[in-house]
């Protein structure tokens, strides 16, 4: 009933947890591939190729409509999400990657596809994250188009030499290739949808976005103690929780109308009930990935997400996602 299709690959839910949240360790990652939770896929925490601290603490910090965050980028490093995601086999993997230079992240693929030809991991897709709003000196690439281009066809160019060696391998057929997406920021200006959408089409090979990242540098004051309440950044940090959603749906909505089906969405920002989910899918969303809620919830969330959103399609009528996908009416 809940089946849904990024490019060719189908899941038997719509449900991923928003790389960052609970996917930093081996442990968390093993938690969200436990069967007993109805996620169908799950996501690492985005990877330099070095293990790297990130910012000081406090940097994360959650209210009851929204979380604040300046991680800064924390993670064991490439090699780490390798190795823990070949050990997890219960659903589908993708592994996230946010290199500090365009150098950094080809060699971050050139990893994994020598992991997939050495060690036939296997992973279902690589999400490149052009939107950490919190790398001290480091802009997003997602909001300077011509960096973002000319990042992709790099990308790109590397991806495709490393498929035409897969290919000639006759251990490997088509089944193994990976379903390549970005995670983008948000956008707010319909001329920044439009120019994002152009970059974005012209890449034949990008099967997915991720939108919305967390909406970048805003500020969390406490009254009481007259403070900001995260650390680094003087308490600037990146924005998720339920007062992003209108942001997120109008990002995956606006993206789904200029992409079309030859670009799927995984909409994120701001889902903590079956509705949210309802309303993202309807928006044109192919899956939901769950952020603060996940942080807040830990993955019994998807289960209460599921059974919302299973009472919400009864209730309408509809037995199928693919029956209201990007059916959202406009006035
Ligand atoms: O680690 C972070 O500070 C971080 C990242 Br990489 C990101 O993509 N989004 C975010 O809100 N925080």
């Amino acid at each position: 009933m809940l089946n849904t299709k990024i490019k060719g690959t189908t899941f038997n839910t719509p449900f991923i947890n928003a790389s960052g949240c609970w996917c930093y360790s081996h442990n968390e990652l093993e938690e969200l591939n436990d069967k007993r939770y109805c996620n169908d896929a799950l996501i690492s925490k985005s990877s330099t190729f070095q293990i790297r601290d990130g910012n000081p603490e406090p940097r994360y910090k959650e209210f009851d409509n929204l979380s604040i965050n300046s991680m800064g980028l924390p993670n064991y490093g490439i090699k780490y999400y390798l190795n823990s995601l070949s050990n997890l086999n219960e659903k589908r993997k993708f592994i996230s990657l946010s290199g500090l230079s365009l150098n950094e992240n080809l060699n971050m693929i050139n990893a994994i596809y020598e992991d997939l030809l050495i060690n036939e991991t296997q992973i279902s897709g690589i999400e490149i994250n052009l939107s950490c709003p919190n790398v001290i000196g480091k802009p997003q690439i997602g909001y300077d188009f011509l960096e973002m281009e000319m990042y992709l066809d790099k990308i790109f160019d590397n991806i495709n030499t490393f498929e035409n060696r897969i290919k000639d391998n006759t251990k490997f057929n088509n089944n193994n290739e990976l379903l390549i997406g970005v995670k983008l920021p948000p956008y707010f200006d319909m001329s920044h949808f439009e120019s994002a959408a152009a970059v974005l089409r012209k890449f034949e090979r990008l099967n997915f976005i991720t939108s919305i990242n967390s909406v970048g540098n805003g500020l969390v004051i406490d009254t009481n103690s007259e403070s900001v309440v995260i650390k680094p950044k003087n308490g600037f940090g990146g924005l998720g929780g339920s007062i992003i959603k209108p942001t997120a749906l109008a990002n995956v909505h606006k993206f789904y109308q200029l992409l079309g089906d030859k670009i799927d969405i995984i909409g994120c920002g701001g889902v903590t009930n079956g509705e949210d989910v309802f309303q993202h899918i309807l928006a044109g969303a192919s899956m939901v990935s769950i952020g603060t809620e996940l942080m807040k919830k830990g993955p019994q969330i998807f289960n209460n997400l599921q059974s919302e959103l299973i009472e919400i399609m009864n209730h309408k009528g509809y037995k199928y996602i693919k029956d209201f996908r990007g059916k959202l009416k406009h006035l």
